[in-house]
């Protein structure tokens, strides 16, 4: 698998808890390299567009509250197969149904405050890099 690239945010609650620094040595121990990373906050039109392929679901309004309540912390992430590894390693969406060892089990408090965002697709990494990131930000 060549090496690629994924899009991961450290969300609100993972920042209110005090769980950026944890958070990056699992992700910096698991072989990700940081290509670009900054702390900032979005705003809500931020959300809606980040977030859009939800706007339909009855949790898009608390989604949007949530992730816009404070700051976070987005990165693209460099490693062979960033897209799948990096799912696994975050683990499942609910906390509860996630394994032992992942991100989000050990740092999650629920299913809507899930301490970390990590992109589906290559496609969709490279969108939501784009977003946060200008060219000279990326290394
Ligand atoms: P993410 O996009 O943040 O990496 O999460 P995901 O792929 O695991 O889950 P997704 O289905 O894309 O949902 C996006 C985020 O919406 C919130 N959510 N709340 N209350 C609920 O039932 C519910 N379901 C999803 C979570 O913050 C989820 O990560
Ligand atoms: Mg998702």
């Amino acid at each position: 698998m060549a090496t690629n690239r994924t899009f991961t945010m450290l969300k609100p609650d993972a920042v209110e808890n005090g769980h950026i620094g944890a958070i990056l040595e699992k992700i910096t121990a698991a072989g990700f390299k940081i290509a670009a990373m900054k702390y900032t906050q979005l705003s809500k039109r931020d959300a809606q567009q980040f977030y859009a392929v939800h706007n339909e679901r009855p949790f898009f309004g608390e989604l949007v509250e949530f992730m816009t309540r404070g700051p976070i912390v987005a990165a693209i992430l460099e490693k062979d197969n960033a897209v799948d590894d990096f799912r696994a390693l975050i683990g499942a969406t609910n906390p509860e149904e996630a394994a032992e060892g992942t991100i989000r089990k050990l740092f999650a408090t629920s299913i809507g405050e899930n301490a970390v965002h990590g992109s589906d697709s290559d496609e969709n990494a490279a969108i939501e890099g784009a977003f946060h990131f200008s060219g000279r930000e990326i290394f």
